[in-house]
């Protein structure tokens, strides 16, 4: 044991010795400059220094070759002979590429110190860049809806909109021209006006501004930027959109021909005509983004979607919307909105719980399957349930491809499952009374709120947005705030929007809106529709609380199959 502890010491002894020795002579040659001396004195010092027990050795040894490491790397930094070595020969070119940058990045330099210092939380002003018919004003209004209901209030300012303001009739394309004085001038101030009132918005607390303009020069978007960061300390991004794919041209053509106010009293010749030359005008003045020439921080959109870049993009805003941007597809869709067909539930006037469909609820989803099932036929069709019974049932018969979605689940009534209005009254008067104050944002105790329900919508409305041919079978509280997400509606309607039973709510895209159709197929069935009573107070009157509560009966009647047979 003996031999071996000593045995041990003897190597470590050596090997600290030739560590000292080795790391010495390194910064002694490194520092020889600045004398030999000191070298000397440090070496012999720590190896003097040396304790003859074995742990505090090791310590040393660990530590010591470290101090040494970082003397020797401020030694070579600090001797001026070095410096010059690495400066010499560049260094004329150097300072003349400092210079150089300085005049190139200077007019840049500012304008990016400002982005930096602009809170993430500043409102953002979105401008759009592009040539007509690239699919702006679609862009600009489904990434409005988007945002609005992520809870950031946007609004988007649509240049031509003040333009038509001040020309009571369009005229033709010739105030495209860019040699058109009085145009321009008609042009320029519809932009400004249009800039001003985002502005004001802005101020007014909201979060997002869209600026939907057409063709922003590359001075102009100097200008905005300028305006934007300094005067009024709001971030600023520039989204292009640029479309190369004749098809989409085609087509985005098309729909401004349609639904444009500008040619609603023109010929289809004409207008034609008109727009061809409007948009030869514009090709001509339009300056691309360019992210050498221009500091300003833009994203350009290409197909809609297809393909997406983003240069000098950053905070929380805009990584969101680049997300969405780059997700997004655009194409005419058709959704079909149904809720399932009449439930045990239903009848019996309860609310949520996961029951049966009513023998009434089934002719529905037989006569639902033979309404859909014509047309799949000529296009391939998808269903969307829940992952409740009823939806399942409803979508049995649909012969398409079936997905059930947890997120489409009907709203939680918490501890208010399974019971009926009537019985809620009796049991939570004040939490039914609270609901009937602020229906959006009431959450049942255990359960969930209108709010709750938008938010797990999300990534469902998402995926809607680029889908074809769907069709959701959904709930009364989810199918309200779908359809409320597709038709721009505010939120504190969302929950009173009429969604029947038994009908089959068909959307179709047209431009960036949507057009809705209401089938309601011939089955009976009841209402479910509770409509806000007038007296919310807590102390109201339970006739006061039940007065809008839909009939319904109290026990399943058992002759429910044959009185619809008859009344059919
Ligand atoms: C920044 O802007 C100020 C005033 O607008 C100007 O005087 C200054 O030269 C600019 N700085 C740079 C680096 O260009
Ligand atoms: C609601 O009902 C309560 C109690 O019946 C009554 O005091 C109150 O005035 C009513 N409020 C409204 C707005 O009718
Ligand atoms: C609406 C808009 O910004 N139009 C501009 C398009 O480019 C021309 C040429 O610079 C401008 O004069 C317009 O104001």
């Amino acid at each position: 044991m003996a031999l071996l502890c000593i045995r041990g010491d003897w190597y470590l002894y050596f090997w600290l010795i030739y560590c000292k020795v080795y790391s010495a002579i390194i910064w002694f040659v490194g520092n020889h400059c600045r004398g030999s001396d000191k070298a000397r004195s440090v070496i012999s010092g720590s190896v003097g220094n040396q304790s003859p027990s074995g742990l505090p050795r090791v310590r040393t040894r660990r530590r010591k070759p470290q101090q040494h490491k970082v003397k020797h790397i401020v030694a070579l930094v600090r001797r001026p002979s070095l410096r010059r070595i690495v400066m010499a020969p560049g260094a004329a070119a150097h300072a003349m590429m400092e210079d150089k940058a300085k005049t190139l990045n200077g007019a840049l330099a500012n304008v990016s110190m400002r982005t930096r210092r602009i809170s993430q939380f500043a409102p953002l002003l979105i401008a759009l860049v592009g040539l007509p018919a690239r699919g702006k004003s679609q862009l600009a209004h489904r990434l409005s809806r988007h945002l609005n209901w992520n809870g950031e209030s946007t609004k988007v300012f649509d240049c031509s909109e003040y333009r038509r303001k001040h020309m009571a009739l369009y005229g033709t394309h010739d105030i495209f021209r860019a040699d058109n004085q009085q145009g321009s001038a008609i042009r320029r101030q519809s932009a400004r006006e249009a800039v001003q009132d985002a502005v004001l918005w802005l101020k007014d607390g909201n979060s997002v501004a869209i600026f939907d303009g057409t063709n922003i020069t590359r001075e102009q978007r100097r200008e905005l930027n300028e305006y934007c960061l300094s005067d009024m300390g709001f971030r600023i991004l520039f989204i292009e959109c640029v479309c190369e794919d004749q098809e989409l041209l085609e087509r985005n053509i098309i729909e401004i021909l349609h639904y444009s106010a500008d040619y609603k009293a023109m010929s289809e010749e004409q207008a034609v005509d008109d727009l061809r030359k409007k948009l030869e005008h514009y090709m001509r003045q339009y300056e691309p983004i360019d992210g050498n020439l221009e500091g300003v921080s833009f994203v350009r959109v290409e197909n809609m979607g297809e393909t997406v870049t983003a240069h000098k993009v950053a905070g929380q805003k805009e990584s969101g919307i680049l997300g969405y941007l780059s997700g997004m597809r655009a194409f005419p869709q058709t959704i079909y909105f149904t809720r399932h067909g009449e439930s045990e539930y239903n009848v019996l006037g309860r609310i949520g719980g996961d029951a049966n469909l009513s023998p009434r609820g089934q002719r529905y989803a037989i006569a639902l399957a033979e309404h859909i099932n014509s047309k799949a036929s000529c296009e391939p069709m998808a269903v969307w349930t829940s992952e409740m019974r009823r939806t399942k049932q409803t979508a049995s018969d649909i012969m398409a491809p079936k997905r059930a979605l947890r997120a489409l689940n009907e709203l939680d009534a918490g501890i208010c499952e399974g019971l009926t209005y009537e019985e809620m009254q009796e049991r939570f008067p004040q939490e039914f009374a609270w609901r009937d104050q602020d229906k959006l944002r009431y959450r049942y105790p255990w359960g969930e709120s209108y709010i709750d329900i938008m938010t797990r919508l999300r990534p469902v409305l998402s995926a809607l947005e680029d889908e074809h041919n769907v069709v959701v079978v959904g709930h009364q509280a989810v199918l309200r705030c779908m359809l409320g997400y597709f038709l721009d509606a505010k939120l504190d309607e969302l929950p009173y929007m009429t969604v029947p039973l038994h009908t089959i709510v068909k959307l179709t895209s047209y431009g960036y809106k949507y057009k809705v159709e209401m089938v309601k197929l011939p089955v009976e069935c009841v209402d479910t529709h509770r409509k806000q009573p007038k007296n919310c107070s807590i102390t109201r009157t339970t006739a006061d609380a039940l007065v809008t509560v839909p009939s319904h009966y109290d026990t399943l009647p058992s002759n429910l199959w044959q009185s619809s047979e008859a009344q059919l």
